[in-house]
């Protein structure tokens, strides 16, 4: 019997590909990080919650420069700004560790692709046309874009963005909650305090940044009701990819 691609694997492959023809090149680092490219780097204050032994999966806890298991690919990011020549243009997909209760909407691991553009000049305007183009080869042509004012440490200012949802073209349906639209990913310019840490100038340089959880984009695209089949290996579940490209 033949087997399948993973609708895991199916959707960062397309995620990738669409980014690759915007001049993206693709990144990758270790699971088994340190404080520095996890929390310090990002512009984490020592006391924020993420930080803490609820959220974040700790390899030695109790020494001076904590071992832990990262719990987004933004490290990634902080490598390639440690070590690649300025302008960056980087895509970072990879598993990441949140220490959660298994439910149908969360998982204590999850895939995400993360990217991150560093430029003379680059605006909140480029990050919307980014976002822009990316949702409407994701989702279709028609695809209308929202963003809502947000909050992360490593960007400011940062948004939400949501979709229109293409199953009711926005009239309102079970699978966006009857508001027409459904959140696909988080996003905003690259904190000065971020750039500054790894060694580039804020004053010469801006960026922007953006995160996505590859498990949600895949839920909306076929409609996965929840997140446990992509780890439970069931081929009744995993034979209907069998199809897909
Ligand atoms: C650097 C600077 C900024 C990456 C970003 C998000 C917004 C975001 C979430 C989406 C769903 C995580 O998987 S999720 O739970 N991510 O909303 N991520 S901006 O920002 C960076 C990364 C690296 C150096």
């Amino acid at each position: 019997e033949l087997g399948s691609r993973h609708p895991i694997s199916i959707t960062r492959e397309e995620i990738i590909s669409i980014f690759h023809k915007f001049g993206y090149t693709v990144a990758e680092g270790p699971e088994i990080e340190d404080d520095w490219h996890v929390f310090g780097a990002l512009n984490f204050p020592p006391e924020h919650p993420a930080r803490d032994m609820q959220d974040t999966f700790f390899i030695n806890a109790n020494e001076g420069n904590p071992v832990l298991l990262r719990t987004h690919t933004s490290s990634v990011q902080v490598r390639a700004m440690e070590k690649m020549d300025l302008p960056i243009r980087v895509l970072c997909p990879g598993r990441v560790f949140r220490n959660e209760a298994i439910s149908a909407r969360a998982h204590c691991i999850f895939h995400q692709v993360e990217g991150l553009y560093i430029d003379k000049g680059v605006s909140f305007a480029d990050l919307k046309q980014a976002v822009l183009l990316f949702a409407r080869e994701m989702f279709g042509e028609e695809t209308e874009i929202r963003l809502r004012p947000s909050y992360f440490p490593f960007t400011e200012p940062s948004a939400e963005v949501d979709v229109s949802c293409n199953i009711c073209k926005g009239k309102g349906c079970n699978i966006c909650k009857g508001t027409g639209w459904l959140e696909i990913m988080g996003c905003g310019m690259v904190d000065p305090n971020v750039l500054e840490a790894s060694g580039i100038d804020s004053k010469i340089y801006s960026g922007f940044a953006f995160g996505m959880g590859i498990e949600r984009i895949a839920m909306l695209k076929w409609q996965v009701k929840d997140l446990r089949h992509y780890f439970e290996n069931d081929v009744r579940f995993l034979r209907q990819f069998e199809t897909v490209i």
